[in-house]
């Protein structure tokens, strides 16, 4: 099937060209990866460094052309254009402040982060070349080996914290902040106060590694370059300092010559074709997102790998609509939130949090194994005081939902409920009335609507809707169909217990591994 090029362990050929983006209608390739976050661009890089050659769709755009103001990437501060994914209003994830709405009309475009509204949750992801890598606060933490079983029970733990997490962290450029400089940087007051406050309430207070490079945030303070994390971007993409896949994995795999990459290409549909392989429709977008062309081609494998919400979406219709009728009973299943809820509380006056603040997150508040919440210090990078601490919790959610296919509306729903988040707010509650009580302080009320004190109605987090050893073998086969693979968060059910994307880039790389030696060996 795969030909010569697939012989691992022997000689690899000389990489020729893969074929070139965006892609010809007709072609065939030996694999098609949909999707260039983590799954994605972990099995991009190792199928090619073992001498195949691969071709990745991805939806979004590639994110390396600078617009008007010479920046590829918007402020968090004054979202634009390029900031939501077809939106024609933002919908920002602190949609107050001080009580007033900050939600503006802006031209429906092809931006990089997409607030995805199912009927009781808007699931935010990131769009284009680096997936989620674009638009997240970096956070590279990995749960702790206790938590792991109750993650993912069929995989070994020992392979994966031996081998599997390192070289997860080593292929996405993780790092330790220098703790040193943290104590004493401007940027972080808001962390120290997170942190004095967790300490006076006895809740154990831990840093958490990241891929922001630390040295250039030590250049942002001194003034030396370009400000990025201290000037408050992150969630409509970072200009510097952030590594983002498009610095480590997807470069690696470019410089291979074997990954081409076809942008504003999203896939429709998947078919087992006579001659063996799969057909895969795309339609192809502009940047105002409408269809401008369809093209169908052909792949020997393919790897779905966009996103629990998008690869989902696709096996659940594909599913439904006939095209993959083999598909098991557990499409769709196993989707949870990572028991996400974020709250912010009012300091006193002398509990200042700073008018700089970096935009990179380094610390967490770890309660989960007596409360059920594991609760990130954030920034709220205003440019002013706001004497607020603010914070992200993952918790320990029971809740799991499930994507089905209404055929009425030609799409695909998910059955969350908004209620079920008050079992997060009641676990994250176990952190922040402790720490109120103590402090003698209250909850902000002011950041979310008028008076909400929890945002209770999002996700950063997508997880499951394909589970590992449900969906899937355990290394990410689908069942039902050879040549098909599940590669992304859609295989972990529902929570990590932890920010989740070393997991999921340390389970593409053992999925990938064992791919590699047992089929394309
Ligand atoms: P993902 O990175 O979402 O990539 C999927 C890709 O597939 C995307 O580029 C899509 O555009 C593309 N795609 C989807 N459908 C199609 C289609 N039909 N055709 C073609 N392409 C398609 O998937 N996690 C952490 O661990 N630490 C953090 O600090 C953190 N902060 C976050 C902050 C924000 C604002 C957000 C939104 C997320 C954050 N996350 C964080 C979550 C993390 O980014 C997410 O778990 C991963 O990106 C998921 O990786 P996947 O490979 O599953």
């Amino acid at each position: 099937m795969l030909g010569a090029a697939t012989l691992l362990g022997k000689a690899v050929p000389a990489a020729a060209a893969p074929l070139p983006a965006p892609i010809a209608p007709g072609s065939h390739v030996p694999v098609l990866v949909i999707g260039t976050g983590y799954g994605g661009a972990v099995t991009a890089l190792r199928l090619a460094q073992a001498g195949i050659d691969v071709h990745m769709l991805e939806m979004g755009q590639a994110w390396d052309t600078p617009g008007s103001d010479g920046k590829i990437f918007a402020n968090t501060r004054s979202p634009d254009v390029r900031s939501y994914w077809l939106r024609t209003r933002t919908k920002q994830p602190l949609s107050n402040f001080l009580g007033f709405p900050i939600d503006k009309d802006v031209p429906k475009h092809a931006g990089i982060l997409d607030a995805e509204d199912f009927a009781g949750i808007t699931v935010y992801q990131g769009r284009g070349v680096g997936g989620g890598s674009l638009v997240n606060g970096g956070m590279a933490v990995t749960p702790p080996q206790a938590n792991f079983s109750g993650i993912l029970p069929s995989v070994n733990a020992a392979e994966m914290y031996n081998l599997y997490y390192p070289r997860a962290r080593a292929g996405l450029g993780v790092t330790d902040i220098d703790q040193s400089w943290w104590e004493n940087a401007a940027a972080y007051k808001y962390a120290r106060v997170g942190r004095k406050h967790a300490e006076r309430s006895n809740f154990p207070h831990v840093f958490v590694s990241n891929v922001y490079d630390w040295d250039y945030m030590k250049a942002e303070a001194a003034g030396t370059v370009p400000k990025s994390a201290l000037n408050a971007e992150v969630i409509y993409g970072n200009n510097a300092g952030k590594k983002s896949l498009q610095q480590t994995y997807i470069a690696q795999a470019k410089a291979t010559n074997r990954v081409a990459i076809s942008t504003l290409h999203r896939v429709t549909s998947v078919t087992p074709r006579a001659a063996g392989g799969y057909n895969v429709s795309i339609e192809v977008l502009n940047t105002a997102g409408d269809v401008t062309a369809t093209k169908t081609v052909s792949a020997d494998r393919v790897f779905f790998a966009a996103g629990s919400v998008g690869t989902s979406k696709l096996l659940v219709k594909l599913k439904a609509t006939g095209a993959l009728p083999n598909l098991n009973n557990e499409i769709g299943k196993g989707w949870g939130d990572n028991g996400n809820v974020m709250c912010g509380r009012a300091n006193h006056m002398w509990d200042a949090t700073g008018t700089v603040q970096s935009s990179i997150p380094t610390t967490g508040i770890d309660n989960w194994n007596a409360g059920g919440a594991f609760a990130e210090v954030a920034p709220l990078p205003t440019g002013i005081e706001t004497y607020a601490s603010f914070y992200l919790s993952i918790t320990n959610t029971p809740h799991r939902a499930e994507f089905s296919w209404n055929a009425a509306a030609n799409k695909v729903d998910l059955s969350w409920q908004t209620s079920w988040k008050q079992t997060s707010i009641n676990m994250a509650k176990t952190i922040f009335d402790k720490i109120n009580k103590k402090e003698g302080t209250i909850y902000r009320t002011d950041l979310f609507g008028v008076y909400k004190i929890w945002h209770d109605g999002l996700t950063y987090h997508p997880l499951g809707g394909a589970v590992l050893n449900k969906a899937t073998d355990n290394y990410g086969r689908l069942h039902g169909y050879s040549g098909l693979y599940v590669m992304d968060g859609a295989l972990i059910p529902g929570n990590t217990s932890v920010n989740p994307f070393v997991t999921i880039t340390a389970l593409a790389e053992r999925n990938i591994d064992n791919i590699l030696a047992n089929e394309l060996a």
